[in-house]
């Protein structure tokens, strides 16, 4: 496995040729529209939270769509899933439905969490969650990969079974207790467990550098709990896809847990309520020159895969879907106040 140099940053080395001949046509726009597919969803649904439509919490994935498009379509659904707060787009590939994720947002009785969990706490069956807290996904990743090595030992019960644990989560975390125990459990137990952070560079409106005593967190970290550590262009669908894929391949063959870096870029403030005052105007237009869509249909067009006036089409059909899931979740009912009580655990 080679390095690539961008900058002052060793990312690992993909071949663009080979990913784009092993994906094909037909996947590669498969995955331009899933990335489409967030981009308007978070668009329209910050465009509706403005308008007071959502209530709560709301942290876009703008910016950093190549992620986790890429490691959806290398691990594919059946694997345990698991993030933070900014889990719109997972949900999204996971297969929930548009419809389902904006009536969560709107809060309405048949929204992918029955309404109550809103924009931070999106399911599907094999997404353990969207949490709140930082870094709370983290253990519950580990106990996901234990359970997957764990009935390896009984195939006949375990028929569904999965092959790793995919944990997201940002570079605020990586500070944490929980995250370092972790680590330490799944290396001991060699547990088949992904741990991707998405150093977006900023913890709300604290800069990584302030927060966290080394650069290069996969590389740095990743040594001492003796793991492997792998870095990847977070703007670069085909180097994450690339990287993913070794990752992959690495944890199944070796039943052992990876910590990858993933260095992206959030395009929007850390929540919709934060207008970003802590970062300068020429800082966020500098990133937003390397969009992953961007880089995406630069690629595409290159290989002869995709016309300007196609990826309009694309763009345009998947900003119909958005705007028929807001009419959805606009004329959906309200829960009834009698179930206030239902589904809640509380022991
Ligand atoms: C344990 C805990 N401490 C503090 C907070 C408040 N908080 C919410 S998001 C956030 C920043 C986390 O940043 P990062 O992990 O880099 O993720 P990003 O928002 O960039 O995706 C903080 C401090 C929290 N939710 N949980």
């Amino acid at each position: 496995m080679g390095k690539e140099k961008k900058e002052d940053v060793l990312f690992f080395a993909h071949d663009l040729e080979k990913v784009v001949k092993q994906l094909g046509k037909e996947k590669l726009i498969e995955s331009l529209k899933k990335m489409l597919l967030i981009r308007n969803f978070e668009i329209r649904a910050e465009s509706a939270y403005l308008q007071g439509k959502v209530g709560g919490f709301f942290h876009s994935y703008i910016g950093q769509e190549a992620i986790q498009t890429s490691a959806v379509q290398v691990m594919g659904v059946k694997q345990w899933w698991i993030t933070s707060y900014r889990c719109h787009a997972l949900a999204l590939l996971l297969g929930a439905t548009p419809n389902e994720l904006m009536a969560e947002l709107y809060g309405r009785a048949n929204g992918n969490a029955l309404g109550r969990g809103g924009s931070m706490h999106f399911f599907t069956e094999n997404l353990l969650g969207g949490f709140g807290i930082v870094g709370g996904q983290v253990p519950i990743a580990t106990g996901a990969a234990f359970a997957i090595d764990y009935k390896k030992k009984f195939p006949k019960i375990d028929v569904h079974s999965k092959d790793v644990a995919v944990c997201f989560l940002g570079d605020g975390a990586v500070a944490q207790g929980a995250f370092h125990e972790s680590l330490n459990l799944a290396s001991l137990w060699n547990l088949p467990c992904v741990y991707v952070v998405e150093n977006n560079e900023w913890g709300m409106g604290t800069h990584v550098n302030r927060a966290i005593s080394v650069r290069g967190i996969a590389e740095s970290k990743a040594p001492g709990y003796g793991m492997k550590g792998y870095t990847f262009d977070g703007m670069d669908f085909f180097n994450c896809f690339a990287g993913f894929q070794h990752v992959f391949e690495e944890v199944k063959r070796s039943s052992r847990p990876v910590l990858v870096e993933v260095l992206t870029e959030r395009f929007k403030g850390h929540s919709v309520s934060d207008p970003g005052l802590y970062r300068s105007k020429e800082d966020l237009s500098k990133c937003m020159e390397r969009d992953p869509l961007n880089i995406m249909v630069k690629i595409l067009t290159s290989f002869k895969m995709l016309k300007e006036e196609e990826y309009k089409q694309l763009d345009n059909e998947q900003k119909e879907i958005v705007l028929a899931a807001m009419k959805y979740a606009d004329e959906s009912p309200w829960p009834d106040p009698i179930t206030l009580e239902e589904d809640v655990f509380a022991p």
